[in-house]
């Protein structure tokens, strides 16, 4: 792919602060992870700077990112709030996702506190199978956040074009999930989104969870308004009632039933009818699906959440061994290790 890149217009500079109102209610997460993802809490904590300050800051420079350090390249997909643009950091060439956001926009919708809350949890996470925000800058109308580029792009138009995938791909995709998931939940976050549109790929195929617009900090122990398609909800969210971690839990097994047939296990004409098939919560399963594979999905969409499977045990799941045991005789059988003529 060729890439074309626009010179940045040098009158773009940041002038004015996005709003730095401080939590009184700072999330855990933020006091958990501060340690472990600075590498200078010592300097930073003397300047009391706050981890919104810190994620202006390049940390080469030392300076404020602005957006003349950066090239401007092809759009990667337009949002309700803003678009995504393939940019490139003129000084090291460095690729990101830069996604602009339109400060109207987010006070008209009022979610200036949805966004602040999101760049603090994604700025704090660092996993492999996590999409990286690196920081963010803004001017008087934009909000810009730096995001790694994930060359592969969504995983739902791969999943769109191949119709469905392989067992083995799908068990592939479902071990980055849950490791990610545990991860996250091991940090207070329940994502409760999890859908195949926010997933990226990198360009070696390795998934990458992105969008945590609906993301919170446990304990939760509140109602939620739902929006969007009720697809990947569990039941106790539909029915609002109260919900933990586990709600994510159900969400992976919706994906693996969706990756491996198709199409999600609830799916239905409009909100109601899907709401009431994951209140009556039946399942049908194609005659290509394996009993390996309809196990784990089962295993996953409990109506109750005590009896869900943990995202611990999903790697001593038949379905998932399975396919790691091919994964170990495909390397043994890679041809750099085969004998020519031995
Ligand atoms: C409401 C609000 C504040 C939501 C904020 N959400 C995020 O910042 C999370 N987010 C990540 N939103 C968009 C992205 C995003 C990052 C979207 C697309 C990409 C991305 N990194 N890389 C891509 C990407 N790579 C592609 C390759 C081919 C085709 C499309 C691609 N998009």
């Amino acid at each position: 792919m060729s890439i074309g890149f626009a010179q940045t217009p040098q009158s773009y500079t940041s002038t004015s602060r996005f709003s730095h109102t401080r939590h009184s209610n700072s999330a855990p997460i933020c006091r958990k992870l501060s340690k472990a993802a600075n590498t200078k809490p010592d300097i930073e904590k003397r300047k009391g700077k706050s981890f919104q300050d810190r994620c202006l800051i390049n940390r080469r420079t030392k300076k404020e990112w602005k957006l003349t350090d950066f090239d401007i390249g092809q759009s990667l997909g337009r949002g309700k709030f803003g678009n995504v643009v393939l940019a490139r950091e003129k000084d090291n060439q460095f690729i990101c996702a830069l996604k602009v956001l339109y400060k109207d926009q987010l006070k008209k919708a009022n979610i200036e506190h949805q966004v602040r809350r999101e760049i603090e949890i994604q700025y704090h996470l660092r996993h492999e199978n996590i999409l990286k925000l690196f920081g963010y800058f803004y001017d008087e109308k934009r909000i810009f956040l730096i995001l790694e580029y994930a060359k592969g792009g969504e995983l739902y138009k791969h999943l769109k074009a191949k119709k469905r995938f392989d067992e083995d791909t799908a068990a592939k995709y479902i071990v980055s999930l849950a490791s990610a998931l545990d991860y996250i939940h091991l940090h207070n976050v329940i994502h409760r989104d999890i859908k195949p549109e926010n997933i990226l790929l990198d360009g070696k195929g390795n998934l990458k969870l992105a969008d945590f617009g609906w993301a919170v900090h446990t304990p939760l122990h509140r109602r939620t308004t739902v929006c969007g398609t009720l697809d990947y909800l569990a039941p106790e969210i539909v029915l609002g009632k109260h919900h933990d971690e586990k709600v994510d839990n159900w969400s992976l097994g919706v994906l693996t039933y969706e990756f491996i047939v198709g199409r999600p296990p609830f799916e239905a004409d409009g909100n109601k009818a899907t709401y009431l098939r994951i209140k009556a919560g039946e399942l049908h399963f194609p005659s290509h699906v394996s009993s390996a594979a309809e196990d784990f999905i089962r295993c996953l969409l409990q109506r109750d959440p005590s009896r869900r499977m943990k995202l611990s045990a999903i790697y001593a799941h038949p379905f998932i061994k399975k396919s790691q045991s091919k994964d170990i005789i495909q390397q043994e059988q890679c041809p750099s290790t085969v004998i020519v003529g031995g």
